[in-house]
Protein backbone atom coordinates (compact mmCIF):
# COMPACT_ATOMS: atom_id res chain seq x y z
CA UNK A 1 0.00 0.00 0.00
CA UNK A 2 1.44 3.66 -0.61
CA UNK A 3 0.48 5.59 2.22
CA UNK A 4 0.65 9.70 2.38
CA UNK A 5 2.35 10.86 5.65
CA UNK A 6 0.84 15.12 6.07
CA UNK A 7 3.46 15.94 7.60
CA UNK A 8 5.99 18.95 7.45
CA UNK A 9 8.93 17.13 9.47
CA UNK A 10 11.41 15.25 7.89
CA UNK A 11 12.72 13.10 10.66
CA UNK A 12 9.17 12.04 10.96
CA UNK A 13 8.96 11.07 6.94
CA UNK A 14 12.26 8.99 7.32
CA UNK A 15 11.28 6.69 10.85
CA UNK A 16 7.57 6.52 9.28
CA UNK A 17 8.85 5.33 6.16
CA UNK A 18 11.56 2.99 7.00
CA UNK A 19 9.19 1.77 9.45
CA UNK A 20 6.49 0.81 6.65
CA UNK A 21 8.92 -0.58 4.01
CA UNK A 22 9.70 -3.54 5.58
CA UNK A 23 6.45 -4.47 5.55
CA UNK A 24 5.74 -4.10 2.26
CA UNK A 25 4.72 -0.30 2.19
CA UNK A 26 5.69 2.66 0.57
CA UNK A 27 5.26 6.16 1.91
CA UNK A 28 5.23 9.34 0.48
CA UNK A 29 5.52 13.05 2.05
CA UNK A 30 2.22 14.94 1.51
CA UNK A 31 2.86 18.73 1.65
CA UNK A 32 -1.04 19.54 3.30
CA UNK A 33 -0.88 22.42 5.86
CA UNK A 34 -3.00 20.48 8.22
CA UNK A 35 -3.99 23.03 11.03
CA UNK A 36 -3.35 21.80 14.39
CA UNK A 37 -5.70 23.31 17.05
CA UNK A 38 -4.19 24.22 20.65
CA UNK A 39 -6.08 21.96 23.03
CA UNK A 40 -4.47 19.84 26.09
CA UNK A 41 -4.38 16.36 24.63
CA UNK A 42 -2.51 14.58 21.77
CA UNK A 43 -5.50 12.55 20.87
CA UNK A 44 -7.80 15.33 20.03
CA UNK A 45 -4.95 17.57 18.13
CA UNK A 46 -5.10 14.50 15.95
CA UNK A 47 -8.90 14.08 15.84
CA UNK A 48 -9.34 17.62 14.46
CA UNK A 49 -6.51 16.67 11.50
CA UNK A 50 -8.05 13.56 10.45
CA UNK A 51 -11.81 15.19 10.36
CA UNK A 52 -10.19 18.37 8.55
CA UNK A 53 -8.36 16.65 6.33
CA UNK A 54 -10.73 13.99 5.52
CA UNK A 55 -13.47 16.91 4.72
CA UNK A 56 -10.92 18.27 2.14
CA UNK A 57 -10.82 14.91 0.63
CA UNK A 58 -7.31 14.76 0.88
CA UNK A 59 -5.71 11.90 -1.17
CA UNK A 60 -5.87 8.59 1.26
CA UNK A 61 -4.81 6.34 2.46
CA UNK A 62 -3.15 8.58 5.08
CA UNK A 63 -1.10 8.85 8.57
CA UNK A 64 -0.56 12.20 10.33
CA UNK A 65 1.60 11.87 13.46
CA UNK A 66 1.42 14.26 16.47
CA UNK A 67 3.94 14.05 18.85
CA UNK A 68 5.53 15.21 22.00
CA UNK A 69 7.51 14.92 25.46
CA UNK A 70 6.11 15.21 28.94
CA UNK A 71 8.27 15.74 31.32
CA UNK A 72 7.41 14.85 35.00
CA UNK A 73 8.90 17.50 36.74
CA UNK A 74 7.44 19.94 34.82
CA UNK A 75 4.45 18.73 35.33
CA UNK A 76 3.64 17.20 31.92
CA UNK A 77 4.89 20.35 30.25
CA UNK A 78 5.70 20.24 27.23
CA UNK A 79 3.60 17.73 25.96
CA UNK A 80 1.24 19.47 23.48
CA UNK A 81 3.21 22.55 23.54
CA UNK A 82 6.77 20.47 22.64
CA UNK A 83 6.77 22.59 19.24
CA UNK A 84 6.27 25.38 20.79
CA UNK A 85 8.52 25.51 23.14
CA UNK A 86 11.44 23.67 20.50
CA UNK A 87 10.86 26.53 18.13
CA UNK A 88 11.10 29.26 21.28
CA UNK A 89 12.93 28.59 23.94
CA UNK A 90 14.80 25.50 22.32
CA UNK A 91 16.36 22.57 24.41
CA UNK A 92 18.85 24.95 25.82
CA UNK A 93 15.92 26.67 27.39
CA UNK A 94 14.57 23.20 28.58
CA UNK A 95 17.95 22.11 29.92
CA UNK A 96 17.59 25.74 32.01
CA UNK A 97 14.10 25.15 33.39
CA UNK A 98 15.76 21.93 34.66
CA UNK A 99 18.96 23.10 36.15
CA UNK A 100 18.88 21.85 40.10
CA UNK A 101 16.11 19.25 39.40
CA UNK A 102 16.81 15.73 40.00
CA UNK A 103 13.69 14.04 38.77
CA UNK A 104 14.53 14.28 34.73
CA UNK A 105 12.00 11.35 34.00
CA UNK A 106 10.34 12.00 30.94
CA UNK A 107 7.88 10.38 28.35
CA UNK A 108 7.55 10.58 24.86
CA UNK A 109 3.86 9.92 23.48
CA UNK A 110 3.23 9.83 19.83
CA UNK A 111 -0.50 9.47 18.75
CA UNK A 112 -1.05 8.59 14.69
CA UNK A 113 -4.19 9.26 13.12
CA UNK A 114 -4.85 6.76 9.58
CA UNK A 115 -7.68 7.68 7.51
CA UNK A 116 -8.36 4.34 4.52
CA UNK A 117 -10.06 4.80 1.18
CA UNK A 118 -12.94 4.13 2.48
CA UNK A 119 -13.18 7.08 5.06
CA UNK A 120 -12.29 5.09 8.06
CA UNK A 121 -10.63 6.54 10.74
CA UNK A 122 -8.29 4.78 13.23
CA UNK A 123 -5.81 6.18 16.30
CA UNK A 124 -2.85 4.62 17.42
CA UNK A 125 -1.01 5.78 20.48
CA UNK A 126 3.00 4.49 21.36
CA UNK A 127 5.17 5.90 24.44
CA UNK A 128 8.57 5.80 25.28
CA UNK A 129 9.54 6.24 28.64
CA UNK A 130 13.09 7.74 29.57
CA UNK A 131 15.23 10.64 31.72
CA UNK A 132 16.70 13.93 30.07
CA UNK A 133 20.37 14.56 30.44
CA UNK A 134 21.95 17.62 31.40
CA UNK A 135 23.49 18.40 28.14
CA UNK A 136 22.90 17.56 24.33
CA UNK A 137 24.20 14.84 23.36
CA UNK A 138 24.70 13.02 19.65
CA UNK A 139 23.51 14.48 16.04
CA UNK A 140 20.94 12.36 14.68
CA UNK A 141 17.65 12.11 15.06
CA UNK A 142 15.86 15.68 15.39
CA UNK A 143 13.76 17.89 17.59
CA UNK A 144 13.96 16.86 21.47
CA UNK A 145 16.76 13.32 20.50
CA UNK A 146 19.59 15.15 21.53
CA UNK A 147 18.23 15.68 25.31
CA UNK A 148 16.58 12.21 26.10
CA UNK A 149 17.74 8.60 27.00
CA UNK A 150 15.37 5.92 26.65
CA UNK A 151 15.20 3.51 29.43
CA UNK A 152 17.48 0.85 29.39
CA UNK A 153 20.29 2.68 27.31
CA UNK A 154 22.83 4.91 28.01
CA UNK A 155 22.86 6.63 24.70
CA UNK A 156 20.60 9.56 23.72
CA UNK A 157 17.68 9.17 20.86
CA UNK A 158 20.42 11.46 18.37
CA UNK A 159 23.32 8.51 19.74
CA UNK A 160 21.38 5.30 18.65
CA UNK A 161 20.98 4.46 14.73
CA UNK A 162 17.49 5.30 13.38
CA UNK A 163 16.91 1.54 13.94
CA UNK A 164 17.29 1.66 17.58
CA UNK A 165 15.61 4.31 18.11
CA UNK A 166 12.73 2.87 16.17
CA UNK A 167 12.31 -0.65 18.44
CA UNK A 168 11.42 1.72 21.39
CA UNK A 169 10.65 4.86 20.53
CA UNK A 170 6.86 5.86 20.40
CA UNK A 171 6.60 6.34 17.09
CA UNK A 172 8.00 2.38 16.62
CA UNK A 173 5.59 1.33 18.95
CA UNK A 174 2.65 3.66 17.35
CA UNK A 175 3.62 1.87 13.89
CA UNK A 176 3.71 -1.38 15.08
CA UNK A 177 0.00 -1.34 16.48
CA UNK A 178 -1.04 0.55 12.79
CA UNK A 179 1.39 -2.03 10.90
CA UNK A 180 -0.09 -4.83 12.82
CA UNK A 181 -4.01 -3.28 11.86
CA UNK A 182 -3.28 -3.01 7.96
CA UNK A 183 -1.83 -6.49 7.73
CA UNK A 184 -5.49 -7.98 9.57
CA UNK A 185 -7.56 -5.70 6.75
CA UNK A 186 -9.19 -8.42 4.60
P1 LIG B 1 4.04 18.02 11.87
O1 LIG B 1 3.01 18.54 12.87
O2 LIG B 1 4.03 18.74 10.57
O3 LIG B 1 3.96 16.53 11.71
P2 LIG B 1 5.94 18.87 13.90
O4 LIG B 1 7.42 18.91 13.95
O5 LIG B 1 5.18 20.14 14.21
O6 LIG B 1 5.51 18.29 12.50
P3 LIG B 1 4.81 17.64 16.30
O7 LIG B 1 3.87 18.76 16.57
O8 LIG B 1 4.28 16.25 16.41
O9 LIG B 1 5.46 17.72 14.85
O10 LIG B 1 6.10 17.70 17.22
C1 LIG B 1 6.19 18.45 18.39
C2 LIG B 1 7.63 18.67 18.72
O11 LIG B 1 8.17 17.45 19.21
C3 LIG B 1 8.50 19.12 17.55
O12 LIG B 1 9.43 20.08 18.00
C4 LIG B 1 9.21 17.84 17.13
O13 LIG B 1 10.49 18.12 16.61
C5 LIG B 1 9.30 17.09 18.45
N1 LIG B 1 9.28 15.63 18.23
C6 LIG B 1 8.27 14.89 17.70
N2 LIG B 1 8.66 13.60 17.61
C7 LIG B 1 9.92 13.55 18.08
C8 LIG B 1 10.87 12.52 18.21
O14 LIG B 1 10.62 11.29 17.82
N3 LIG B 1 12.07 12.82 18.72
C9 LIG B 1 12.35 14.08 19.11
N4 LIG B 1 11.54 15.11 19.01
C10 LIG B 1 10.31 14.85 18.49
Amino acid sequence: MNINLVTSNSGKVEELSSILEPFGHSASQLNVECPEIQTSTLEEVVDFGLDWLASKNVQTPLIIDDAGVFVEALKNFPGVYSRYVYDTIGLSGILRQMEGVDNRAATFRCVLGLILDDGSKRKFVGECKGNLIHEMKGTGGFGYDPIFVPEGYDKTFSELSSEDKNKVSHRGSAMKKLIKFLSELK
